[in-house]
């Protein structure tokens, strides 16, 4: 497997929960390391901005409301097969879908409010590291 980077945020829900550290943990124990992070308040254009695949979705809109709904905990991390094993530690977009011991099994309470968000490809994680992050945020370890 190659080393790769995928782009992981901390929802407003599990913010609000105080269980970033529990999910960095989880980040930790699977090989991956934390390679930049931030704290931020999303703003409209920015929430919109990230999500636009979905823009034309039904669920958009409540989307955008909930991820500006709180800080959220933006990170990069860095490991083998980092993108899959991300969303492997993520579970299932739908908690009641997810697998047990998933972080979204364990600390999220709806579809809406799925406590992560983690890069779906290579290629896309790379746009996202991107949106957040400028080349010199992120630590080489
Ligand atoms: P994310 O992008 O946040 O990591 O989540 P994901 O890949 O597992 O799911 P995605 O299809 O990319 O959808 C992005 C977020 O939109 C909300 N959603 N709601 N009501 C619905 O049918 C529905 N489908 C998706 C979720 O909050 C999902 O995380
Ligand atoms: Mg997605």
């Amino acid at each position: 497997m190659a080393l790769e980077r995928t782009l992981s945020i901390i929802k407003p829900d599990a913010v609000a929960k105080n269980v970033i550290g529990e999910i960095y943990s989880r980040f930790e124990k699977a090989g991956l390391k934390v390679v930049a992070a931030k704290m931020k308040q999303l703003s409209r254009q920015e929430a919109e901005g990230f999500y636009a695949v979905h823009r034309e979705r039904p669920f958009f809109n409540a989307l955008v409301e909930f991820m500006i709904s709180g800080p959220v905990m933006v990170q990069a991390l860095e490991g083998e097969g980092a993108v899959l094993k991300n969303r492997e530690l993520m579970g299932a977009t739908n908690p009641k879908e997810a697998e047990a011991g998933t972080i979204r099994a364990d600390f999220a309470d709806s579809i809406d409010a799925n406590a992560v968000h983690g890069s779906d490809s290579l290629e896309n994680a790379a746009i996202e590291i991107a949106y957040f992050f400028p080349a010199t945020d992120v630590f080489a370890r």
